[in-house]
């Protein structure tokens, strides 16, 4: 095992696709031993730059995705894209109406692009989506976005994933209210109002900026917002200098490292959680504990620690 993974490992590292998709889906296999490649991965990782993107379907997450990776590729950036969908149980594949507005970037070495889905395991996303931001920041991707495809938590998931968090909004889909309302000021580093081209775009850029002003600054940031149209990249570069100055605070302030110990600390939980479920399912103690609570000996919760302490 530790031979083939240092062998897709090389592979992934002269850019061969099939290769690094590989490494990306050997987290979801069952039985298989990753921790030498695993260990190899987190040496290697801590240098790519993780941008989630979220937002209601329709607000232009994909085309803004697109935009950016053309944005990217002009300031020589190598870019890892990754579609989170939870609600999917299908992983691999783009989605085809993404895929077509990717297909100027599907030739190009220096992009790479995947989706991910949960496959109803506990935790999976929680897995499998840092694993592929280490595997693409070990292959050396200077920046990841992560674009979520699925709606509802997902949204705060991808953003709790990122470095920089992006929420997107659009004119008329309840602007600055709606932003409030959903909570997404709180995980918004910064907020963009999509399809400036459309009426009413300047009046929710302003009320954004309003709402921003009075909010208390977390970890000495206030959410920054930015017009964009991402179908003909008007304001795409500017987006991406205002993710920019966001780096530099998080690395200046030295919240960044707080940020990633708090994606580490959810991650190690969500391996603990599914090792527990997987060694429930397969051992027997839970049985004998069933027994003992119907014999009236212990209540569940006792029950339940005394499994606990058999797992391990
Ligand atoms: N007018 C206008 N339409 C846009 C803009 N950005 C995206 N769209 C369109 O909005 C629709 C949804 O975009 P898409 O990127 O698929 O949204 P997603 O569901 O958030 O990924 C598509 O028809 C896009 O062409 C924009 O800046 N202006
Ligand atoms: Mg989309």
């Amino acid at each position: 095992v530790l031979d083939a993974h240092a062998e897709w490992l090389a592979r992934a590292g002269e850019g061969d696709q099939r290769a690094i998709g590989r490494l990306i889906s050997l987290v979801e296999a069952e039985n298989v031993d990753l921790t030498d490649l695993s260990t190899e991965l987190v040496a290697r990782s801590g240098n790519a730059w993780v941008i989630g993107l979220t937002g209601s379907p329709g607000v232009g997450k994909s085309t803004t995705t697109a935009a950016l990776v053309a944005e990217l590729r002009r300031r020589d950036k190598r870019v890892g894209v990754l579609a989170v969908d939870p609600t999917s149980p299908f992983s691999g594949g783009a989605l085809l109406g993404d895929r077509v507005r990717m297909n100027d970037h599907a030739a190009d070495p220096a992009v790479y692009i995947r989706s991910l889905a949960a496959r109803g395991r506990l935790g999976g996303l929680a897995r499998a989506v840092p694993h592929a931001v280490r595997v693409l920041d070990a292959l050396g991707y200077d920046v990841i976005l992560l674009e979520t495809v699925g709606v509802g938590q997902s949204e705060i998931d991808v953003a709790a994933a990122a470095d920089t968090a992006v929420v997107l909004l659009a004119p008329g889909m309840g602007d600055a209210i709606q932003a409030a309302k959903a909570g997404i000021l709180e995980v918004a580093d910064v907020l963009v109002v999509n399809k400036a081209d459309r009426d009413g775009a300047a009046g929710a850029v302003a009320d954004l900026r309003r709402t921003v002003a009075g909010t208390t600054p977390r970890a000495g940031w206030r959410p920054k917002v930015v017009a964009t149209t991402a179908t003909d990249g008007t304001g795409i570069a500017e987006l991406l200098d205002v993710v920019e100055e966001h780096r530099r605070h998080l690395v200046e302030s030295g919240e960044l490292s707080v940020r990633r110990a708090a994606r580490l600390r959810a991650e190690i939980e969500a391996h603990a959680l599914a090792e527990v479920q997987s060694r429930l399912n397969r051992g027997e103690a839970i049985e004998a504990a069933v027994a003992e609570v119907q014999d009236g000996r212990i209540d569940p919760h006792q029950a339940a620690l005394d499994v606990l302490r058999t797992l391990l």
